[in-house]
């Protein structure tokens, strides 16, 4: 029995040496991201009968994370050993980036060295890679030594969970696919004017009220007639579920931020507290469509019950989330409402603010004074920039370089998120019968080839402020999660290499093989749908 168990692996092990010797070409690993530095050994590492894993105990979340991962990756048991683990954590301090871990594959062991619990998950996250998924033959890692850590320290992914909502399981399985591609942020995109998505005890009526919408819209936005589908939709994470997400991703290294987006997009807040709003005779209901200039709108009101109210749930947030940046959306906030308001008029008037632009600062730097109050920090989209907030704000710049250089003169740190390439509602292909999007065109090559430090900046020397950047998930057109699925992928795994990778370091034809060798039999191992066309649809399509 022993000798035909070693035969059948001698077998596997010619199986995979030879063709590579026969090419003349040293077997290699296949990673997305795309490592700072591999060094290859010669020999291999042959998988034990029984892998084990352990460590430092200051990592023992991570460890079980790696032992169940691991576990039902490769389909069968592994055991925790302390004494003499195959694959061991180690805690090494002074290593010189944040977030870097080093690795390394003996003839009989994986060790994974990192000083900070991300530098932890990133190499587990490498190690999850390099072993094979259940089903798959490889038996060996070629021995090496990867030395890795990010370009940017931010690298996020948003998701809208608003415009559609997605099941619990469905948030925890996007964060795992954030960790899988070593991002460390989770941007969640929790109010706007279609639902509140979130429990609030401090005014209920935002979830009996607030979090429900009678109709939703069918087909494009820019269809006429627009047509509805009349059957309520909508629902919130209560308190528990969002403690769980949080803990989920705690343990992947993730760090979520949620946006509370005001004063615009606040339809399902004004339904749910008339009072609140610019026109409280008006019956504004909770937004049954997209888009925000025609269709629908309104704004909150410059008052004592908004500031009261603003104040209220900014705690509530800050004391739920452990993240220190809190996100206030302040995105595509009409001035319209408060123009033609004589109330709001005269609040300017006694305040002394000059314009709605200052309005609209004087909103944001209110909601910095209550977040400040609990330790918090803000975040807000690039219009937050009209009026000249406190520059501890970090900007999230969903325009272009001159946005993001016009941020950079006025001293913010800077997030990128450009609409063109970084939104994955727009289309990945120009193929008539695709499903349905927003508009646009962001092939995968554009999304890989896009360079989140904009040259305009470098030249300038503010490249320091640039943080990192991240992709936006806006789902009005997603409905499902296999639909989300098929807009982010293989995308997010290109925005992944772009913010991790050293930029001279970056290959397009390279990346495709990765992906192909390594992250699409993980889309597949995870049940996800995906877009398959994207070698057809390249850049150079008219
Ligand atoms: C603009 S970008 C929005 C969202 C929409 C998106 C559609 C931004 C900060 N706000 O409310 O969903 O366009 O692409």
């Amino acid at each position: 029995m022993k000798s035909l168990r070693f035969l059948l692996t001698l077998l596997c092990f010619i199986a995979i040496a030879i063709p590579a010797v026969l090419v003349g070409q040293e077997p290699t690993v296949s990673i997305v991201p795309q490592p700072v530095r591999i060094q290859y050994k010669s020999g291999y590492f042959t998988f034990p009968q029984k892998i084990t894993v352990g460590g430092d105990q200051r990592y023992a979340a991570q460890l079980q994370y790696l032992q169940q991962t691991l576990a039902s990756q490769i389909g069968s048991e592994i055991a925790l050993n302390q004494s003499s683990p195959t694959i061991e954590i180690i805690h090494q301090t002074g290593m010189p980036h944040a977030e870097q871990y080093e690795l390394t594959v003996t003839d009989k062991r994986i060790i994974v060295a990192a000083s900070d619990l991300r530098g932890v998950v990133n190499g587990i996250q490498t190690v999850l890679q390099l072993f094979p998924l259940s089903g798959q033959s490889i038996r060996t890692i070629p021995q090496l030594q990867i030395s890795d850590y990010p370009r940017f320290s931010y690298r996020g992914m948003h998701l809208d969970v608003v415009r559609h909502m997605f099941p619990l399981s469905y948030i925890k399985k996007y964060i795992e696919y954030l960790s899988f591609h070593k991002f460390n942020t989770f941007h969640w995109h929790l109010t706007d004017d279609q639902g509140w998505r979130i429990e609030m005890l401090s005014y209920p009526k935002l979830n009996s009220i607030g979090s429900w919408r009678d109709s939703t819209l069918i087909g494009h936005f820019r269809d006429t007639p627009a047509r509805y589908e009349y059957q309520r939709y909508g629902g919130y994470y209560t308190r528990e579920e969002v403690k769980e997400v949080l803990a989920f991703a705690a343990v992947r290294g993730i760090t979520v931020i949620p946006e509370i987006d005001i004063p615009g997009h606040s339809r399902a807040t004004i339904t749910a507290y008339p009072e609140l709003s610019t026109e409280p005779q008006n019956a504004w209901g909770v937004a049954a469509t997209w888009g925000m200039y025609n269709r629908q709108n309104n704004v909150l009101a410059p008052s004592d019950a908004s500031f009261q109210f603003l104040r209220t749930v900014f705690h509530e947030i800050a004391d739920l989330f452990p993240s220190t940046y809190i996100h206030l959306g302040g995105d595509e906030c009409s001035k319209m409402w408060w123009k033609k308001s004589e109330s709001t008029q005269a609040f300017m008037k006694a305040k002394g603010i000059k314009d709605e632009v200052a309005l609209q600062t004087y909103f944001v730097d209110q909601v910095a004074g209550y977040l400040k109050e609990k330790g918090k920090k803000v975040i807000g989209w690039h219009e937050i920039m009209e009026g000249k907030p406190d520059t501890s704000t970090i900007v999230m710049n969903w325009a272009n370089d001159e946005k993001a250089l016009e941020a950079a003169q006025k001293g913010f740190k800077i997030i990128m998120t450009p609409g063109k390439p970084y939104y994955f509602d727009h289309y990945q292909s120009k193929d008539p019968a695709d499903s349905l999007a927003i508009h646009g065109y962001n092939p995968l090559e554009a999304v890989y080839r896009y360079e989140p430090l904009p040259e305009k900046l470098i030249q300038k020397g503010f490249e320091k402020q640039v943080l990192g950047g991240q992709a936006n998930v806006w789902t009005e057109y997603m409905g499902s999660p296999t639909k989300v699925d098929y807009m982010i992928f293989p995308r997010m795994s290109a925005v992944s290499e772009s913010l991790w990778t050293p930029a001279g370091q970056k290959n397009y034809p390279d990346f495709l093989l990765r992906l192909e060798k390594t992250v699409i039999p993980r889309y597949r191992y995870w049940n996800s749908s995906w877009f398959t066309q994207y070698r057809t649809w390249t850049m150079k399509q008219p």
